[in-house]
């Protein structure tokens, strides 16, 4: 048993697997989600409940939030009972979500004001990289907070890197998700322009795997292209999110605002909740 005490918030597709890792690596994990219920799996694989966010963040030496968006994460750490709210004194809390460089900023300035550290580390890769552990993860904090946070990373990924103050780590993910978005927008756009020739989309799958083109991207998501399923591993809503956030970064290239546009009609479509994928079945009209 490791005898870091660590904390997590946010129990959502990618939080259940990510605490799961740590409990198979033997840290004692305390945790805390917004709807309880949804503690259950993490629970029964031997986590204890916090109860409530003040209690997570003043009882664990090491606290994770991995929520949807800037809102989700401000609330986290300032509410009135929040995970700042009791003695934090010398904790460290890492917020792994995605969020603006700004907004870590901000998480990093209000665990500064009680005395606590702070570090960003959105991860990249989905839920099966959460589930093997084989996620990167875009660190942004001082070299200390990296070094007590590594022996984590090393268990949630497959590799970390300290790529420089808080809020380049956001930076860096605002970016690998840029090039995601137009990667999937392209994946849809090829094969349905293929199709509408007259090519079968399993042919035009396997010219663009078998080729140069083919991606780890591009292969996980030909099947449910295939199936024209798309059960979420990464939400829809959020790639639009952090393509909006790219923008509001300054993100001002030929690409960027059409991509943005598009996954954003297809958020508004009622596709939000559908993988990232789904953006094929919104252009399929
Ligand atoms: P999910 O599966 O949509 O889960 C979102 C989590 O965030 C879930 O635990 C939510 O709690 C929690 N949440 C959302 N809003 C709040 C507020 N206001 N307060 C507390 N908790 C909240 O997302 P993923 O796990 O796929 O992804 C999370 C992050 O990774 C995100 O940054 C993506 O961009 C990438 P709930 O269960 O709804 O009570």
């Amino acid at each position: 048993m490791n005898t870091t005490k660590i904390g997590w918030a946010g129990l959502g597709n990618m939080g259940i697997p990510m605490v799961s890792n740590l409990l198979k690596a033997g840290y004692a994990v305390q945790v805390f989600n917004r709807t309880r219920n949804k503690e259950k799996d993490v629970l029964d694989a031997g986590a204890t409940a916090a109860g409530n966010l003040s209690k997570l963040g003043s009882g664990n030496d090491i606290t994770l939030t991995m929520v949807s968006d800037d809102a989700a994460a401000k609330e986290l750490f300032t509410a009135p009972e929040g995970l700042l709210a009791g003695e934090v004194k010398g904790k460290l809390f890492i917020n792994v979500s995605t969020v603006s460089p700004e907004t870590s900023r901000f998480l990093e300035e209000s665990c500064i004001n009680k005395g606590a550290a702070f570090m960003e580390a959105p991860v990249s890769g989905s839920v099966k990289p959460a589930q093997d552990g084989t996620l990167i993860i875009l660190a942004g904090g001082t070299e200390d907070a990296y070094q007590k946070a590594k022996p984590l990373f090393d268990v949630l990924g497959k590799l970390s890197l300290l790529v420089g103050p808080v809020g380049a780590g956001s930076a860096a993910k605002l970016a690998i998700n840029y090039f995601l978005g137009l990667n999937l927008q392209g994946l849809a756009e090829t094969v349905l322009f293929a199709q509408a020739n007259g090519v079968k989309t399993e042919d035009m799958l396997t010219i663009i795997n078998e080729g140069a083109c083919g991606s780890g991207i591009t292969k996980l998501k030909s099947p449910a292209i295939l199936k024209g399923e798309f059960p979420a591993a990464f939400a829809l809503k959020h790639l639009a999110k952090d393509l909006r956030l790219a923008k509001e970064q300054g993100l001002d290239a030929p690409l960027s605002t059409p991509l943005y546009e598009s996954f954003k009609q297809a958020q508004e479509a009622g596709l939000g909740d559908e993988d990232v994928m789904a953006i094929y079945k919104h252009l399929d009209k």
